[in-house]
């Protein structure tokens, strides 16, 4: 069967509403399943407001984002939710238990499913280490856990839904870099019919991406894979040296 998950944005404005500038002009990209696509730029670049266009959180002024080829303004919200899981910058955990939060988006996944996005998300060690396992508390707000455990959870629970896209805002900050790589490298596995975007902060997180967006001030200025943007790309080589 043809692989689901096809990304499409044409031509995007966005404003904020009530702002007068745009934060984002002119983005156009396409991002295939089974292959990677990552955002990159400065703090402020538009790159959370982007990603965010593809859930819905806010629609485009002008423009179109496609999944699959039909405007996502034409679909409804379980329809997107089902098929696109998003990982916020700033994870939020509910307060429950570490089950509830990874049954969020599939609440008839099996136990199996949930121990193997935590063993993905390289969280099974966090949640097997106190005796009451899945059914540990998180309190309101996730106080009790850090921030990096808040990502992995939040990560795992991407990974139940199964969808057809997976959007990691700034998803791996929070992890040592070799946690980091472990984690990709696992998600790698998981994911090879999705179609993955990754806005990052970290060259090293993205560096074996298919594509790499630059993005500055709202605009993709300069697009390609590491290699070729590390010849092509002023803003791209500062990243890399910051
Ligand atoms: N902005 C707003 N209202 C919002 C969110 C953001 O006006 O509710 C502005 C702030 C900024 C621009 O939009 O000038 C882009 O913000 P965004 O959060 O998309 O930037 P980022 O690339 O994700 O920054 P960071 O790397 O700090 O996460
Ligand atoms: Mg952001």
């Amino acid at each position: 069967a043809e692989k689901k998950g096809r990304v499409e944005f044409r031509d995007v404005t966005f404003k904020y509403p009530g702002a007068e500038a745009p934060v984002l002009s002119n983005i156009s990209f396409t991002a295939e399943p089974g292959k990677t696509l990552a955002i990159i730029g400065s703090t402020g670049a538009g790159k959370t407001t982007l990603v965010s266009l593809l859930p819905r959180l806010y629609d485009v002024a002008s423009g179109d984002v496609l999944l699959d080829g039909v405007p996502v303004t034409e679909m409804d919200a379980s329809e997107i939710t089902s098929r696109v899981s998003a990982v916020p910058q700033k994870p939020y955990l509910f307060s429950g238990t570490i089950e509830h939060n990874l049954r969020f988006g599939k609440p008839d996944a099996t136990d199996e499913e949930l121990w193997d996005a935590l063993e993905t998300a390289q969280a099974k060690g966090f949640v097997e280490e106190k005796s009451s396992g899945l059914n540990r508390r998180i309190a309101q707000g996730g106080t009790n856990v850090s921030g990096g455990q808040r990502q992995r959870l939040s990560i795992a629970r991407a990974l139940v839904t199964k969808p057809n896209v997976y959007l990691f805002d700034d998803s791996f900050s929070a992890l040592d870099v070799a946690t980091d790589a472990r984690l990709r490298k696992a998600l790698k596995g998981k994911t090879k019919d999705a179609t993955v975007i990754i806005v990052a902060q970290r060259v090293s997180t993205i560096a074996d991406a298919d594509e790499i967006l630059v993005l500055d001030n709202g605009r993709i200025v300069d697009r390609g894979t590491h290699d070729e943007l590390l010849e092509t790309s002023p803003t791209y080589q500062e990243i890399v040296e910051s």
